[in-house]
């Protein structure tokens, strides 16, 4: 047998071989191969981690994985030819001769099962692990990969990419998420794969004889998942990673940006204009315009003389501002930045020792070292400069790190908490460590309130410090669409706060792609229009009227759907599911959810089916997956497991009621903190099963909702019966809420009924969207044609005792 020293790097595919020798260890088992050294790790009864490497010893990403293996009960045995770890849900065969792996449910159904020859091989440094795929198979997920929903025959590269103006097939973008889900014969299995450096996942393409994924150096270390449902491997995968914290409400409301608003006079000119428009808006940036000659910690002293005047007065008509920072440190004498990290010793170096410097918007400029705990913590106290303005939220960006050129030489060192690694293993995380820096620093700065922190790059894990968008789009209908998918794919894998830039960074959206964009980005996440320098202004008033008016009608519909959001949030960071739901979670074995016409439905907060439609489509092909759904706008019934066709003028985007949902609904407000008319409205819709919706609300910002200082309850509807149960709330967090409205929709109410219990029965008209005003002439398209009117509405006292209602 030869010592680890003795291995040689071989020039052709090398296997892992025959298990020489293997033992139980406290988690699982360990052992030694022909050509390697394994250990498979019970972390949970739905997680195995399973480590391959050609030294004896194991070399790991610090970064991701915050778990440590939990105490849950499994077995060994072993016969001739195999041995199986079994927890309470997967079965892992680990056959001998030679290596190869099995995972299979309790009841002895395949999961996922390596290519018995080559199962983990090595080229060189490359290592791989080859995975038959099975009949039907599909694969979900991946993070930010643009492409379709089932990745099925496609291949995909994670290496960070500064990538402007990207095509919808291009690959890699910004941000790497090395985790995906496969789905056949019903059920689903997860796979992560924990190495930072550049990795390939191949699900069938140029071959039909395997799926693989594979990583430029480093060990074979994956994470396997297997749970009944994909929403359970999500969660499974977020138990590993962590999940984002609540967010402050103000960053759930809508956010204006522009490559960049300058001078401070432009910046409160389009503040006033959003309050004057009655357009209701809650955030405004700061892009590299606000700095003195791009370099990062200043203000230009002309164009933005008095940073917290201005600030303060933005404040007063009730927004916040979000900065722009870049990594890059122009290497200037004289500036305290780059003397400080200097004399620190926090910038990236090369081999010999000397800065490494790469060109970006100051010019030539060193690169803080944020894999190295010193650099974010010195990052996190220069953050005191912006926190003195007042400014609220940071967006990282150009953090792949991208130079131009876009060629980083791989021989750079970074510390990787004291690992000393290169350029190939730091790449990836780098964007991830910068995001971490400038949370942590928000966090230093003002330790009352909740960061916000917006990244461009990023890892698995991301989502504990960051929300995310996805760069530089372009302003045309396949972008919008591909935008969704890309949010959509990043929900599936852990990072629930994300959206696009609405409008299309670059090129010019027309009117009828702005309109349809602002009204399907009011379903995202993360809702902001931004834009490029030199391009057409792009602000919702900004393209006449009709545009202005649609774009009011959604952000208004966003700003009174904020009760379901926050709530669903809240869910969000509680479980890791996603707030934009990718049909393949709750629908997974359905397989015409992955037809490309109906890929990029999805459900927001669980109760609404969006249907992203191109600007230029009367009308579309809608796939209803099974159950009830309601149109959004005049409440007209559909029974699912069918396509129909819906027509979708510009001003209506096909959204659905789910059957049985419980939405809830404030008034109009101006911005997320503006006063409401202290009613909490609850629709809830007909189906056939009892739903439940959990309510939550706190004060938005602070974090005292961590000592319990929140209102939440649970609210039961059971549409068969006919009754709706409130819980009593918990937590100690007064509801803003006087009222609560109930109304029904989908159902007649036996108003004897309702007042023999002493509520108030009302019927009220109920638009969703607000009246278009008029315009002479109105293109007919625009006519508000849709209304609900006289839905019977039940309106209570909102104590935070136990409330019943029946309803026959
Ligand atoms: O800071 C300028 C832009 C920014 O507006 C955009 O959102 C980022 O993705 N930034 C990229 C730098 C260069 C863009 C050409």
């Amino acid at each position: 047998m030869k010592s680890a020293s003795q291995r040689s790097v071989s020039k052709q595919n090398l296997a892992v071989g025959k298990v020489n020798f293997w033992k139980k260890t406290e988690r699982g088992i360990s052992g030694e191969t022909e050509h390697a050294f394994f250990q498979l790790t019970v972390y949970a009864d739905h997680t195995i981690r399973v480590q391959v490497s050609r030294e004896n010893s194991f070399s790991g990403n610090p970064y991701s994985v915050i778990a440590q293996p939990a105490n849950t009960e499994f077995t060994i045995t072993e016969n001739e030819d195999k041995i199986t770890l079994r927890t309470s849900i997967i079965q892992c065969e680990v056959n001998l001769q030679p290596f190869h792996l099995s995972f299979l449910d309790s009841n002895g159904n395949s999961l996922n099962q390596d290519d018995p020859a080559f199962a983990v091989s090595w080229l060189g440094t490359e290592v791989t692990n080859y995975k038959k795929v099975q009949e039907d198979e599909k694969f979900i997920g991946l993070g930010e990969k643009t492409g379709g929903l089932n990745r099925a025959g496609s291949a995909y590269t994670n290496w960070n990419t500064d990538y402007f103006g990207y095509g919808v097939g291009d690959d890699p973008l910004y941000m790497s998420i090395p985790f995906y889900i496969g789905v056949h014969h019903e059920r689903a299995y997860g796979i992560f794969f924990d190495n930072t450096h550049k990795t390939i996942f191949n699900f069938g393409a140029s071959n039909n004889r395997f799926i693989y994924y594979s990583a430029d150096d480093g060990d074979m270390d994956y994470y396997f998942f297997h749970h009944e449902t994909v929403a359970d491997i999500i969660q499974a995968y977020c138990q590993l990673t962590g999940t984002m914290e609540l967010p402050p409400l103000w960053s759930l409301g809508f956010q204006q940006c522009r490559y960049s608003y300058y001078p401070d006079s432009e910046v409160l000119t389009l503040a006033k204009t959003f309050r004057d428009k009655n357009m209701p808006a809650d955030v405004i940036y700061l892009d590299i315009h606000h700095m003195d000659k791009y370099k990062v910690f200043t203000f230009d002293p002309e164009k933005f003389a008095d940073p917290k005047g201005m600030i303060s007065q933005l404040k007063d008509m009730g927004f916040r501002v979000v900065i722009i920072m870049d990594p890059g440190i122009k290497t200037e004498e004289g500036y305290t930045p780059y003397t400080e990290g200097l004399a620190k010793d926090l910038f990236v170096k090369y081999p010999d020792g000397s800065i490494y410097e790469g060109q970006v918007w100051p010019g030539w400029c060193a690169f803080p070292d944020f894999t190295k705990e010193e650099t974010r913590t010195w990052w996190a106290e220069q953050m005191e400069f912006y926190k003195n303005a007042g400014v609220d939220g940071y967006w990282t960006d150009m953090n792949e790190p991208a130079s131009w050129g876009q060629f980083t030489p791989n021989l750079i060192e970074f510390s990787y908490e004291g690992e000393e690694v290169s350029h190939r293993k730091a790449r990836n995380i780098y964007g991830f460590q910068m995001a971490r820096s400038a949370k942590e620093g928000a966090e230093f700065q003002n330790p009352e309130e909740r960061a916000f922190v917006l990244t461009r790059a990023g890892f698995s894990g991301i989502q504990r410090y960051a929300a995310a968008w996805t760069g530089d789009n372009v302003a045309s209908d396949e972008h919008m669409l591909a935008g969704i998918r890309l949010v959509n794919s990043l929900g599936l894998s852990g990072v629930s706060f994300a959206g696009y830039d609405v409008g299309g960074f670059a090129g010019e959206a027309s009117k009828g792609l702005f309109a349809r964009w602002m009204s399907v980005a009011a379903f995202a996440p993360f809702y902001r229009a931004h834009s490029m320098i030199n391009s057409n202004d792009a602000e919702p008033w900004a393209f006449g009227e009709e545009v202005e008016e649609i774009s009011r009608n959604y952000m208004k519909l966003r700003y009174r759907l904020l009760p379901t959001i926050y709530s669903s949030f809240k869910q969000s960071a509680d479980t890791g599911l996603p707030i934009s739901r990718s049909l393949a979670i709750d629908y997974s074995f359905d397989t015409k959810i992955y037809e490309s016409a109906f890929q990029n439905q999805y459900l927001f907060c669980d109760q609404l089916l969006v249907v992203p439609v191109e600007s230029f489509k009367e009308i579309t092909k809608v796939y209803l997956p099974k159950g009830d759904w309601y149109y959004l706008f005049d409440d007209q019934k559909h029974v699912g497991n069918q396509v129909i066709y819906q027509d979708c003028p510009l001003n209506y985007l096909p959204v659905y009621v789910k059957g049985s949902a419980i939405l809830a609904l404030q008034s109009d407000i101006s911005h997320s903190t503006d006063t409401t008319d202290g009613i909490l409205q609850l629709h809830v819709y007909q189906g056939q099963e009892p739903n439940s919706y959990l309510h939550y609300e706190d004060d938005g910002i602070s974090k005292a909702y961590l000592e319990g200082v929140y209102h939440s309850r649970k609210i039961t509807w059971n549409p068969q019966e006919g009754t709706l149960q409130i819980e009593a709330a918990e937590g100690t967090y007064p509801s803003k809420f006087e009222k609560i409205a109930v109304y029904i929709h989908g159902r007649e109410v036996n108003k004897a009924l309702i007042q023999e219990q002493s509520t108030e029965v009302v019927k009220e008209t109920v638009a969703f969207l607000g009246k278009l005003t008029e315009f002479d002439p109105l293109p007919e398209y625009l006519h508000p044609y849709y209304e609900i009117k006289d839905v019977p509405c039940i309106q209570v006292s909102n104590t935070s005792e136990a409330i019943v209602i029946h309803l026959q």
